[in-house]
């Protein structure tokens, strides 16, 4: 089905983990702004390059940089009926951008799932992926910052969505196939099912 979702939620919350599951069951891309940096970086292109230092310690990457890859990355074809956002909008500049790049098209957001985890938890889930991932930004200090960037720039973004009324909130705690089907019946609630 065609549906124009986000998901968000704080470090480790499992958005990256959920949106696989959710765009597969969609049938629409998943596309990860984290995922497109990190690409870069392994590959050394002069993004990754710009980004590399940035995202190993846990800030943001300029919204004129995260805006421009986000605007060419919505008009390749296979997301012009659909998409599923992963961690991007971030700040309320890119919140407006999104806007922009909707309107161009006569589009808008159907949902927005917000996963809800315990700080404690996220931060013993991040130090697991780093034993496993070996990622730059998973380290305690850089998990805590990324915490506190998320609460300062971030939590503004989902509060404008709720009073848009379109935030589905979901407990991200618990196995991903027990939040997947929460994530699928929140869904459901909202008329956006698959
Ligand atoms: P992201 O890639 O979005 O990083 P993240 O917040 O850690 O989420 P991620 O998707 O990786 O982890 P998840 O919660 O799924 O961003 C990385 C960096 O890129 C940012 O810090 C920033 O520098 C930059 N960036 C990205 N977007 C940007 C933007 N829009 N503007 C500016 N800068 C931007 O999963 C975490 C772990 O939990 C995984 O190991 C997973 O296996 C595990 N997990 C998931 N679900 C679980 C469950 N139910 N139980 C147990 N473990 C679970």
């Amino acid at each position: 089905m065609s549906a124009r979702l986000l998901i968000v939620g704080p470090p480790g919350a499992g958005k990256g983990t959920q949106a696989a599951v959710l765009a597969d069951a969609l049938g629409v891309p998943a596309i990860s702004t984290g995922d497109i940096f990190r690409a870069n970086i392994k590959e050394g292109t002069e993004l990754g390059l710009k980004v590399q230092e940035i995202v190993s310690s846990g800030g943001y990457v300029p919204d004129s940089l995260t805006n421009a890859i986000v605007r060419d990355r919505l008009h390749q074809p296979d997301a012009i009926d659909g998409f599923l956002l992963d961690g991007y909008p971030r700040t309320r500049d890119q919140v407006t951008e999104l806007d922009s790049i909707l309107a161009e098209t006569g589009s808008e957001l159907n949902a927005v799932v917000q996963l809800v985890a315990d700080p404690d938890e996220v931060v013993t889930r991040l130090l697991k992926r780093a034993e496993e991932q070996g990622r730059a930004d998973d380290t305690e200090a850089v998990i805590r910052h990324r915490q506190d960037v998320y609460h300062e720039q971030t939590e503004p973004v989902i509060a404008a969505y709720k009073a848009r009324g379109i935030v589905v909130e979901v407990d991200g705690l618990g196995s991903v196939d027990e939040v997947s089907e929460r994530v699928r019946a929140a869904l459901a609630d909202v008329s956006i099912a698959f």
